[in-house]
């Protein structure tokens, strides 16, 4: 047989003993927060929202620090990118957002299992290294929808006798399709059955000329009120709205956002500051036990809501403002409700 020289042996004792101490998946030990932002912050309320909860969560955090890193518009980009953050091995937790990032964390994942990622807007179970959070947009829809539904009516200045809104999107995606539209429509139904939907598609996340040719052509076809969810490129729907004469409703802004009540009629929102705010302070405490659930936050819990003291929306008449206010109320009692349990 032959003999293992003891020094030989003592590595290979040394090497299985810090294994064992140190699991292969164990959770980077830094308080360094990455923030992977799937686009541009600026022009994006939900992602000025991301990047603006965690700076706070750091500065409440002694040790913490924070590095944003934007990903740009080009999605193919995106895992490499995030790959590439996560695989640094700098930081104890990733923040994101956006329903198509759960599918590239879980990615990621696989690769460094180190990493951990909190991913807001989104929609994942069961991944031990991601915690997701999913606002009930079926409540935020509904809100915009019901206002629209308003001002299309005859609520505000600007409208016309057609019961016709149109909707802007950048692209088409499941919360879109399967929260936030149905929500709008919901509203707009809860006002008048014969109110008509009309979408336009961007195609992308920045170009305001083309959101803003759309919308032309929509208030041409007798629109008189527009929801763009269309990021950066929604400036481009607000430009043609102001010259048209037409109106717009706004989805995340909040009331210190200084519009021009002409054009904005209101913005329904998600606290996606606080939420992540709120995430970021728990899971850089250690709170292990969030990482592989999801969880989903709505108007009940304060995380849904609508810029009721914004002074574009108090610039429309007494009348709607009174009927809104009831929308809310109703809602807030549950009538209708909207369950989201999952997705
Ligand atoms: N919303 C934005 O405001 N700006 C963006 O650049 C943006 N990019 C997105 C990219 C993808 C692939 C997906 C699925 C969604 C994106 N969103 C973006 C939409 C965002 O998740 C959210 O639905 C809307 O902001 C409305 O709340």
């Amino acid at each position: 047989m032959k003999r293992v020289p003891p020094a030989a042996m003592a590595a290979v004792l040394a090497a299985l003993l810090l294994a064992a101490c140190a699991p292969s998946d164990a959770p980077y030990d830094s308080l360094e927060v990455g923030v992977f932002v799937p686009g541009v912050a600026s022009g994006s309320p939900i992602y000025e929202m991301l990047v603006e909860g965690v700076r706070r969560a750091v500065e409440a955090t002694p040790g913490a620090s924070m590095t944003v890193v934007e990903a740009g518009f080009n999605q193919a980009e995106w895992l490499d990118k995030l790959s590439a953050l996560a695989g640094s091995g700098k930081f104890g937790l990733i923040v994101t957002s956006n329903p198509a990032l759960p599918e590239l964390c879980a990615v990621v994942a696989e690769q460094y299992p180190r990493a951990r990622f909190l991913v807001a807007d989104a929609w994942l179970q069961g991944n031990e290294a991601i915690h997701t959070v999913l606002y009930n947009q079926l409540e935020q829809g509904y809100l915009a929808g019901y206002l629209a539904g308003l001002v299309t009516t005859g609520g505000a200045p600007g409208s016309n006798p057609d019961k016709k809104v149109g909707l802007v999107i950048a692209q088409t995606y499941p919360t879109l399709d399967k929260l936030i539209e149905p929500g709008f429509r919901a509203g707009l139904a809860a006002v008048d059955p014969a109110i008509e939907l009309e979408t336009r598609v961007v195609g992308n996340w920045f170009d305001a000329a083309k959101a803003g040719e759309l919308a032309k052509g929509l208030f041409d076809s007798g629109v008189d009120v527009v929801l763009p969810i269309a990021g950066g490129a929604n400036q481009g729907v607000l430009s043609v709205a102001s010259e048209s004469g037409r109106r717009v409703i706004l989805l995340e802004s909040g009331a210190g956002v200084n519009y021009d009540p002409a054009v904005v009629a209101g913005s329904a929102w998600i606290a996606q500051d606080r939420l992540v705010e709120e995430k970021v302070k728990a899971l850089l405490g250690g709170a292990k036990g969030l990482y592989g659930t999801a969880e989903v936050k709505g108007f009940a819990e304060g995380y849904v809501g609508f810029a009721d003291d914004a002074p574009w929306f108090l610039a429309l008449p007494a009348e709607t403002r009174e009927r809104f206010a009831a929308a809310e109320k109703a809602l807030a009692a549950g009538a209708p409700a909207f369950p989201v349990t999952g997705f």
